[in-house]
């Protein structure tokens, strides 16, 4: 029996493992999603009582101190600090308490700025990262560097996935830390339902930053799946990239498109380019993932955003935001 336990369980990439997992209900496998309810991961005692009770053999570690650009560049001490106590106190107690496997979570947005493209998971290191989310970077990074010295010192197989921006159910909506695709949903849905006086086709609505900057999203949906899979299959330290392909890359303006298509938007997209773009772009490169499950069929972009956006409206008393 393997018993799982899911750290940073209650958001947006827990809440679509913990949706799948209900789906294909393995009946060799105890899952725990926990949320900072269960325990601060900051703190080591608490990371070690959550492990004592739960006392997994297997963890998928999610928690971390998360957020968009704009929370990243107003935070970035909070987001190394954070995130580096929450690394060392889960890899540490995982070992302590003998997990024989641990996946963990880093971003493409952690790669170097300045860099060749398409990014692949040889190059994590390869120089510094764009200056916005130097702290959230840096902490991830180390996982990589800790995965190495625990399976060095120890043989543990502590790995990491690398996925592209994520977006789906139980997204954060917040606007002082949410991601682009969430802070448009709330965003438009507030400005539809205000004003009700106003014809919608006089209303607009503001993209911030050149809506030119080019992103690569996987529904949170599909990400859960291939981590089930990295979980169960994948046995390599060395990091993975879990991404929709380059060609699926679009740029933020279109992304307000598909946003304002799933509402039936009637009035006008502007951007606001007094807002930071971030990075221009973080192509990054599935080959990895594409010669280990060559056949693996992602959600169409517009059809997952149809979906969160319904979620969205569906679920808005109880949504983060
Ligand atoms: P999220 O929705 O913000 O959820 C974060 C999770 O971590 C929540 O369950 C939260 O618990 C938990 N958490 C935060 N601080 C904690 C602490 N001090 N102690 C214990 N738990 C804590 O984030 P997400 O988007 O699902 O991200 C999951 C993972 O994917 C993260 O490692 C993130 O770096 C990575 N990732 C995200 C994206 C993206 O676009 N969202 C892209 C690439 C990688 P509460 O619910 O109790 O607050
Ligand atoms: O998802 P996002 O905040 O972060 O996207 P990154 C930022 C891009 O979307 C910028 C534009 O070009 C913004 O100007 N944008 C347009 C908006 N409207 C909005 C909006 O309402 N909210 C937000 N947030 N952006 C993050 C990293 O980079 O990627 C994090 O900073 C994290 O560390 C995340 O890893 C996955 O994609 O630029």
């Amino acid at each position: 029996m393997k018993k799982v336990l899911v750290t940073g369980g209650t958001g947006l990439v827990g809440k679509a493992l913990e949706a799948v997992i209900k789906e294909q209900a393995p009946a060799d496998e105890q899952w725990y999603f926990a949320g900072s309810k269960d325990a601060d991961l900051t703190n080591l005692a608490a990371t070690q009582a959550l492990f004592a009770r739960e006392r997994p053999s297997h963890v998928i570690h999610l928690a971390a101190m998360v957020g968009g650009l704009f929370h990243n560049m107003n935070n970035n001490l909070d987001f190394l600090r954070n995130n580096l106590l929450i690394n060392d106190n889960v890899l540490q107690t995982a070992h302590e308490q003998g997990c024989s496997k641990v996946v963990s979570c880093l971003s493409t947005c952690i790669f170097p700025d300045n860099t060749s493209y398409p990014i692949d998971e040889t190059m994590v290191h390869n120089g510094p990262p764009h200056p916005s989310n130097y702290g959230y970077s840096y902490a991830k990074r180390l996982i990589d560097v800790q995965n190495h010295a625990y399976h060095d010192k120890y043989d543990r197989l502590y790995s990491s996935v690398i996925p592209c921006n994520i977006f789906g159910p139980h997204d954060n909506y917040k606007p002082e830390v949410s991601h682009v695709i969430p802070g448009m949903i709330n965003r438009m849905y507030q400005l539809i339902k205000e004003q009700p006086e106003v014809p919608e086709s006089e209303k607009v609505f503001t993209v911030f930053g050149s809506g030119k900057p080019l992103r690569q999203f996987v529904y949170s949906l599909d990400l859960a799946e291939l981590m089930i899979w990295v979980l169960r299959e994948y046995d390599s330290v060395e990091p993975i990239i879990l991404s929709v392909d380059e060609a699926q890359e679009v740029t933020i303006y279109e992304v307000a498109k598909a946003i304002a298509k799933a509402f039936n938007f009637k009035g006008k997209l502007v951007c606001d380019t007094s807002k930071a773009d971030g990075q221009y772009k973080k192509t990054a490169s599935n080959a990895k993932l594409r010669s280990l499950l060559p056949n693996y069929a992602f959600t169409n972009f517009e059809t997952a955003i149809e979906k969160s956006v319904e979620w969205y409206k569906d679920n808005y008393d109880q949504a983060r935001k």
